[in-house]
């Protein structure tokens, strides 16, 4: 038992060190304790990275849903395991027990199987922050059926190829979502989507904003009637640990979005874990993670994590900018929220307002606070800490990707001392390596490299969907027998890591990864542009925002420039969505370019951010006068 709950700094060293020299031993005891499996495995672990092929827990069977949901209600039946906080505050939260969840997450399951969905089939779910969201993802995962949640601000371009790289059967979705004072037209983008997509056979859609909408006959359905119909029992369906669980797709530096297909059994057991312990959740705690459900921080630490621990975990469908900015401090009042976890770029937006909107409001609750998404800078740091956590509530800063499934460095709450700006330490079984240019590992201490995992964990993904060609050369051929992250990172004096940020083109824009080429494909389309760039620049809410240089069609374009700007930023929000629109554009005569073809995206990106002084080597440029010309007319 005394593992699965670190309590303090010399205990987080020895379970480390016990977690590195013997894996196996180790997670095989924190699996046995803590879950419950219809059958144990035949063997812990077996991988090799050159392949790369990594199984966890090979030959046992589960059920993750009852591990969160069944399990608990013996003892928790009546225990909050949802609290729905609605977008406007006038309208009444929702408790959603146990038991109510159990029974919700039945009926769903039931409705999916009538309408044909069968273990291993996937299902697309495009929906709001609505608690059917949580109960359809259950829903697939008690029948065995794999998800694909795309977040419901994605365009229906987005939406389409990702619903074609996965052939998902069925979508659900709903008439329409709430953001603030907006209302979205979801169920329109759905339609607009499925124009493209032939193998969808099934549409259920949830009613939330009671707006009109198209029904098409046949393929579409409102939800609630199903449910009602519904038994609220389903048995079941034993799963392989090794089966899929999810899909999810993340944005790359090129090509297209890359599902990333995590498993049943490691994923469980290594959120469960870290849910428990970077968060010190106890009986009884309220944990809030804003994150939408649409991105991996809401799959493994909104549901799966807290669930699997019998925890009270809080959906929050608004914005906190809505109906002002003291609305999360409003939430976490009112429901006298424990582990209150977000973004850095929220709490920037949150910082420049008025303080009022923090300090009146009771916040006695809190006792750890997080942050997800990017790196945190030290300003932030601070504010979240003096003025939110009052200097009381330590801050864990968590660093992971979709790709490893769950909190890879981190403090330990009351555990590791913190040092702002640093996640500081590997989670228990986590075993990081920096890496010089040439590939080999960098030893010591006050070190900086490339941010490499050497040895495999639990929840990482285990291939991308139909890609494993792909997924091998994306994170495991860069640095031989090491899963490369895409992150830089130092190592300090004792040992604790700061991430410094992504080495490769994506850009994370508002905690949100934006794969520089798809935005570069969608400006190429609009007719009058040759070619483009996207680069990031600091941005002191959003982190980062993006510049794009534009090079137009030689065809003596006349049009007003910010005419073609909106048109541009008009052709982004249809390929990709509004968060990936560009907050600069620059008309350009041309682009910096090596001899072979190259752009050479560091001197933009330093034009980008007003650092001139020294662009580094352009001696191996094809066109160094065009650097000039780009200086003298950046905007
Ligand atoms: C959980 C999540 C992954 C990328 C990752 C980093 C950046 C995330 C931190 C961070 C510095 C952090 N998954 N990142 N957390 N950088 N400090 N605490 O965000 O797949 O959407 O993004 O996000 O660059 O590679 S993600």
């Amino acid at each position: 038992m005394s593992n699965y709950h670190i309590k303090h700094l010399e205990e987080y060293f020895q379970v480390y060190r016990k977690s590195v020299r013997n894996p196996e031993a180790f997670w095989e005891e924190i699996a046995e304790e803590h879950f419950l499996w219809r059958k144990k495995w035949d063997k812990v672990l077996s991988w090799d990275f050159s392949k790369p092929e990594v199984t966890w827990f090979e030959g046992a069977q589960l059920n993750i849903t009852e591990n969160c949901i069944d399990r608990h209600l013996a003892t928790r039946g009546e225990k909050t395991a949802i609290i729905f906080e609605p977008n406007n505050p006038e309208e009444e939260a929702q408790h959603i027990s146990y038991y109510q969840l159990h029974d919700k997450v039945c009926r769903m399951a039931n409705v999916l199987k009538e309408k044909g969905i069968q273990k291993g089939d996937r299902v697309c779910v495009y929906l709001p922050m609505i608690p059917e969201l949580a109960v359809t993802i259950l829903a697939c995962a008690r029948i065995g059926a794999i998800h694909s949640v795309v977040f419901a601000g994605f365009s229906s371009n987005a939406l389409a190829t990702r619903i074609n790289d996965s052939d998902c059967k069925i979508v659900i979705t709903s008439d329409g979502s709430y953001r603030g004072n907006k209302s979205i037209d979801l169920k329109g983008i759905v339609d607009k989507a499925l124009e493209e997509c032939p193998g969808v056979a099934h549409v259920l859609v949830a009613k939330r904003t009671k707006s009109t909408i198209e029904m098409k006959n046949g393929r579409d359905e409102w939800l609630q009637p199903l449910l009602d119909a519904a038994y609220g029992d389903c048995v079941p369906e034993i799963m392989d640990a090794e089966d899929p669980l999810f899909i999810l797709y993340t944005s790359g530096s090129t090509g297209r979005p890359k599902g990333m297909v995590h498993t049943t059994g490691g994923y469980m057991v290594y959120t469960a874990y870290t849910f428990k312990n970077v968060f010190q959740y106890r009986e009884n705690d309220v944990y809030w993670c804003t994150a939408d459900i649409g991105w991996i921080t809401g799959h493994s630490y909104i549901v799966y994590g807290p669930l699997a621990n019998g925890a009270t975990t809080v959906m929050f469908e608004g914005v906190p900018s809505y109906p002002d900015f003291g609305r999360f401090w409003e939430v976490i009042e009112k429901h006298k929220v424990n582990q209150f976890y977000t973004a850095p770029t929220a709490i920037r937006a949150l910082a420049k307002q008025n303080l009022e909107f923090v300090e009146n409001h009771d916040l006695s609750s809190l006792k750890v606070l997080g942050s997800v998404g990017e790196p945190i800078n030290e300003e932030a740091w601070h504010w979240y800490n003096n003025n939110v956590g009052k200097k009381k509530s330590p801050i864990v800063d968590t660093w992971w990707q979709t790709e490893t499934g769950g909190i890879m460095i981190t403090p330990i709450p009351y555990v590791t001392p913190t040092t702002p700006t640093y996640a500081t330490l590997p989670f228990i079984g986590i075993q990081p390596a920096l890496m010089d240019e040439e590939g080999h590992e960098i030893m010591g201490n006050q070190v900086e490299g490339r941010l490499c995992i050497k040895f495999p964990w639990p929840s990482m993904a285990r291939t991308i969907w139909g890609d494993h060609d792909r997924y091998r050369d994306t994170y495991f051929t860069a640095y031989k027998n090491n899963y490369f992250t895409g992150d830089g990172a130092l190592r300090d004096a004792v040992g604790y890591y700061r991430i410094t940020g992504r080495v490769d083109d994506v850009i994370i824009v508002s905690g949100h990864n934006l794969g520089t080429a798809p935005i570069e494909d969608a400006i190429n389309e609009h007719p009058a542009v040759a070619e483009s760039a996207i680069v990031g620049f600091p941005h002191d809410v959003k982190g980062n925002a993006l510049y794009g240089y534009v090079i137009l069609k030689e065809t003596g374009e006349t049009r007003d420039r910010d005419n073609l700007r909106n048109e541009i930023n008009q052709q982004i929000t249809e390929h990709i969505g509004p968060i990936a629109k560009l907050d600069k554009i620059q008309f350009v005569s041309g682009l910096p370019k090596t001899r072979s073809g190259k752009i050479m995206r560091r001197i933009l990106r330093k034009i980008a951010s007003n650092d001139v002084s020294n662009l580094g080597d352009t001696s191996t440029l094809l066109n160094p006068e065009v650097v000039q010309e780009i200086i003298d007319n950046v905007v």
